[in-house]
């Protein structure tokens, strides 16, 4: 593996699960690995976890961090090929992406959907340009279309909490005031199918994801009936796919609550941060002691160090 671009990069999920959950027990075990090593964290959004937790495993592996935001910070960058540059971009990722491929041994980028044009979103430009003109490893820290240390941090989670050998996990659709990307439901989604679950997703019609990614996955529309004995129900929204990135009207009625989570088999809550309360979840449900997001997201640390030190093993 040369960039960890998205779940497919994972080669054998048990073996990485099994190696994350080693890496947790000794996070020190390879201190010197990733000596006199430098990564990049580049950030063209906002972030609480990913920065501090990648930033967190690369401490722990002996890497020196340099981190640069882009919203205000950076140039803004221009990824077309021949454009007359006069508008408002500044550089060319052409020249970006070489030049901090000679600063650090390691990039990690982290570039949002713009939600305003499908195809583009889809192309994954930012991600792809600077695999395509950096000379070094580029790690996904969620991109226009996945999420991929998020997805494997919850394979993990979910391998850590499970008490039987197919635990039914239930992806369930939620409110949000403002559009969000379908990156984490699609990591989300890709990650489940190589896993041994009983995987539904459930949300309102208009909701559904991309059909080459949910693949042969059920969809139940009706919340409540995939609820049933759900041994982890993961929450989240994502705007719609078909009507690109249009909000929906607020339907509290998606919200997950300790009512609904009656009807789960004493269901785990999970949902990868930052999550507006009694909005997408009622303080009951994230406050009980079936919610695991607080350990869902230490997590992000182990994830993003098992990640780091395969690239860094091959460097
Ligand atoms: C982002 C999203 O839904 O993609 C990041 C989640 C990790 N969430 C928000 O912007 C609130
Ligand atoms: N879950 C997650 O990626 O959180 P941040 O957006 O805070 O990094």
């Amino acid at each position: 593996m040369k960039n960890y671009f998205s779940v497919q990069d994972i080669d054998s999920l048990p073996d990485w699960i099994k190696e994350a959950i080693e890496i947790k027990k000794n996070p020190l075990a390879n201190k010197t690995l990733g000596a006199n090593k430098t990564i990049g964290l580049l950030f063209f959004n906002p972030s609480l976890r990913t920065r501090l937790s990648t930033h967190k495993a690369a401490l722990n592996l002996g890497m020196h961090v340099i981190v640069m935001n882009f919203t205000g910070e950076g140039w803004s960058l221009e990824y077309e090929d021949g454009t007359v540059m006069d508008q408002g971009n500044s550089e060319h990722i052409k020249e970006a992406a070489q030049v901090m491929s000679q600063y650090c041994d390691v990039l990690a980028i982290r570039a949002f959907a713009k939600l305003e044009n499908k195809e583009e979103d889809y192309k994954e430009t930012v991600l792809n340009g600077f695999i395509k003109y950096a000379s070094i490893p580029v790690i996904n820290m969620e991109s226009a279309t996945g999420h991929p240390l998020q997805a494997f941090t919850d394979a993990i989670t979910i391998t850590e909490y499970k008490k039987t050998d197919k635990p039914k996990v239930v992806l369930s659709w939620a409110p949000h005031p403002k559009a969000l990307p379908q990156a984490v439901a699609n990591s989300f989604v890709e990650i489940m199918q190589k896993m041994n679950v009983d995987f539904v997703i459930t949300h309102p019609k208009g909701f559904e994801l991309a059909s080459q990614i949910t693949k042969q996955i059920p969809i139940e529309y009706n919340q409540e009936n995939a609820l049933k004995d759900a041994d982890f129900v993961y929450v989240k929204n994502w705007s719609s796919y078909t009507n690109y990135g249009e909000v929906a009207p607020s339907d509290s009625s998606w919200m997950m609550t300790n009512q609904k989570m009656q009807l789960t088999n004493k269901g785990k809550f999970m949902h990868c941060l930052p999550v507006r309360r009694n909005v997408v979840v009622e303080d009951a449900v994230i406050d009980s002691e079936n919610s695991i997001v607080i350990e869902q997201a230490n997590n992000r640390t182990f994830a993003a160090q098992l990640v780091l030190k395969k690239i860094l093993e091959k460097l």
